[in-house]
């Protein structure tokens, strides 16, 4: 039998873990890890979710063919709004193949370069704001970060322009997708039967999945009504028209659909997370914001950043790779085998589920020395050959793995880099303490921050 505390009939662990003192289901998942070892079981109503989160183990599943996503319980809700969109879909079914090999090239190096005028557009903006304000003003991270991240993905992928920061609300989109992704979340916990009686909740669930398919619904309906020849040349013409390279079909307006509402969530609310806690990390770390300042003034100066730019901009990289190793901003995946095997001994079926729980993977003391340390020297270029495979995962796994990782990590760095040579940041309450907040993804909990433009910035 795999470790793990004894399930009462019908409700599994379900009552101890709501009982559990801790915040979050990290901390409620990292506790169970220090308890019982590298590998435990839990029974949530009735199913069994495998954790193993430790380097060995998951080296050891990463490293084998045999394993790949399993779309688990809180995925498979998310299928309400995600539908076959590259993120919830199973990899057997055709619509992944399908719209991972069109959409490929969208995410590629060379792909890009054109996103840069349109991340730099939404970057600008956000840096007048906070000029604007002046440095009085209290400036809430996530929501200004969410801001950015919505708008650009909207602007690059769909060449909508969601003006988030014209307006003193965040988009409806945000908030329905943050409620739906909630409930997606709390839906496998709840005992059984007890669903249908949630009215409420239901109508809310119903009416936020409503409003998300509406907000792409116009999107599609407005980019079908351009003409010809207006039409841009981006990720959402690509979906409507591209054929797949190796069987020659294009998308069905269901998928197209699903894709659309997969790429607004998937697209934004990570990177805001990230971009949220690397500003909270360089508040903490004095010495990493001088020096990322003094390498942003080398290589800016006080001039508007170029694509070229960003290859010398490497060290602000190293700060998103520790930030992403200290904070995963989607801090779980989890795989299954294709066929029986074993993990660390026990005897695991195609039909088990095993979550990697990336904060414990990401702490592994047998990897990383003073795990909890905040340093972006363990990613110097002349030490990245002494982190070991599979030991640093926040973007997942295989060919399931995200799409969206250079896009992210390009926007991340272009603002990181333009808020610290036209800002001098402070926390807005010295004595703020962080904690986290969970929606399936995390962010830095209430982080305000003061902004003072410095006098030689562009
Ligand atoms: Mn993203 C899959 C993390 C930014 C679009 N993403 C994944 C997975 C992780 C992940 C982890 C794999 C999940 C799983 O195995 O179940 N993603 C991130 C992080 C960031 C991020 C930490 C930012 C930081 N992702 C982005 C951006 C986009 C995007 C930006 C779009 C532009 N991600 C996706 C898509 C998938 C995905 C689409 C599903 C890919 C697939 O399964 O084919």
């Amino acid at each position: 039998r795999i470790p793990g505390p004894a399930p009462l009939p019908v409700l599994g662990n379900l009552l101890e873990m709501l009982r559990a003192p801790q915040e979050t289901s990290i901390e409620l998942t990292a506790d169970y890890h220090a308890r019982y070892g590298g590998i435990f079981a839990l029974d949530i109503v009735g199913n069994r979710q495998i954790f193993a989160s430790d380097h060995r183990l998951v080296a050891e599943m990463c490293s084998s063919p045999l394993w790949s996503k399993s779309v688990h319980d809180a995925l498979e809700q998310i299928r309400d709004f995600g539908g076959d969109g590259l993120f919830t879909a199973y990899s057997e079914e055709p619509n992944w193949g399908r719209a991972h090999r069109l959409l490929m090239p969208a995410f590629g190096t060379m792909a890009m370069k054109d996103y840069f005028p349109q991340m730099l557009d939404i970057a600008e903006q956000l840096m007048v704001r906070w000029q604007r304000f002046g440095s009085d003003h209290t400036i809430d991270v996530a929501e200004d970060m969410t801001r950015l991240t919505l708008d650009t993905i909207a602007l690059c992928a769909f060449n909508v322009r969601f003006n988030s920061f014209y307006s003193e609300k965040p988009h409806p989109f945000v908030g329905a997708m943050v409620r739906s992704l909630v409930e997606a979340g709390a839906r496998p916990e709840r005992l059984p039967g007890v669903q249908p009686f949630l009215v409420g909740t239901n109508r809310q669930y119903r009416t936020d999945i409503a409003a998300m398919q509406r907000i792409t619904d116009d999107i599609v309906a407005t980019r079908n009504g351009l003409p010809a020849e207006d039409q841009p040349d981006d990720l959402l013409q690509r979906m409507l028209t591209a054929a797949d390279p190796l069987t020659g079909e294009k998308l069905s307006e269901e998928n197209i659909r699903h894709q659309l509402v997969t790429f607004l969530v998937a697209g934004h609310e990570t990177t805001s997370g990230l971009l949220s806690f690397a500003t909270h990390q360089l508040l903490a770390n004095p010495d990493v914001l001088a020096r990322a300042r003094e390498v942003v003034d080398e290589v800016l100066g006080n001039r508007t950043p170029r694509f070229e730019d960003l290859a010398d901009l490497g060290y602000l990289g190293q700060i998103l790779r520790e930030t992403l190793r200290l904070h995963p901003t989607a801090p779980a995946f989890a795989l299954t085998p294709s066929e029986p095997t074993t993990l660390g001994g026990h005897r695991i079926t195609p039909d088990d589920s095993v979550m990697v729980i990336l904060p414990v993977l990401h702490q592994d003391p047998e990897v990383w020395p003073q795990p909890q340390r905040f340093d972006p020297d363990r990613f110097a270029p002349d030490r990245m050959d002494r982190i070991p495979e599979y030991a640093w995962m926040p973007f997942g796994h295989g060919a399931r793995a995200c799409i969206g990782r250079p896009f992210a990590l390009q926007e991340a760095t272009l603002v990181l880099a333009m808020m610290l040579q036209r800002f001098d940041i402070a926390l807005a309450d010295p004595d703020y303490r962080m904690t986290i907040s969970e929606t399936l993804t995390i962010k830095p909990k209430d982080l305000t921050i003061k902004a003072r433009a410095r006098s030689a910035a562009p």
